[in-house]
């Protein structure tokens, strides 16, 4: 009796987690093997880092010289304004100087091409040391609109950029899961 208690309670929450992470609008939110489906204007400070990740390793990794400021741009995602959504994301950074954000970006029409408006975004407060930190905003999309993409960004000030991006979620609100915890150390 036991044992089947313990499957079904495995069962119930594999379940459960599986209907969450179907809710993730991103592609690639976990950075596997590699930096598909993301963009950036630079792409020589971007690589995948397959020995660091949270919660599994594979990380986006930004390393960049002084003043460096860069960012990688997720894939269009179509959704409708005028509804509440999620962004989570993960950040380690093992500099001094860094400013660190994400950025909720909002267009008029369903491809990414009209707009690119900042609907919202959220400060890491730096510097994190080097642990792991998780960021989350909630916020309204504006009405009328037709996609987003979302912009992580990393800026070195005055020092050298180190910076991971792992388990990025994006979603309607409640439909992504969030993680109590708002900071971790491996
Ligand atoms: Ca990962």
């Amino acid at each position: 009796m036991r044992h089947r208690c313990w499957r079904t309670l495995l069962v119930t929450c594999a379940l459960h987690a599986g209907a969450a992470a179907a809710q993730n609008l991103l592609l690639n939110p976990d950075f596997d093997s590699d930096l598909s489906h993301w963009h950036t204007n630079t792409s020589n400070v971007w690589s995948e880092d397959n020995s660091v990740g949270f919660p599994a390793a594979g990380s986006a990794h930004m390393v960049g010289p002084a003043d460096v400021s860069d960012g990688l741009l997720s894939d269009c995602i179509v959704i409708a304004g005028g509804q509440d959504v999620d962004l989570i994301a993960n950040v380690k950074d093992a500099s001094t100087f860094s400013s660190i954000n994400m950025t909720i970006r909002t267009y008029s029409d369903g491809a990414c091409s009209s707009g690119g408006d900042f609907a919202s975004q959220y400060n890491f407060a730096t510097p994190l040391g080097n642990g792991w930190m998780q960021g989350s905003l909630t916020t309204t999309l504006p009405a009328g609109i037709g996609s987003v993409a979302i912009f992580l960004r990393t800026s070195g000030f005055g020092g050298m950029a180190d910076t991971h991006w792992d388990h990025i979620r994006f979603g309607p609100t409640g439909s992504v899961p969030v993680r109590l915890q708002s900071f971790e150390v491996l």
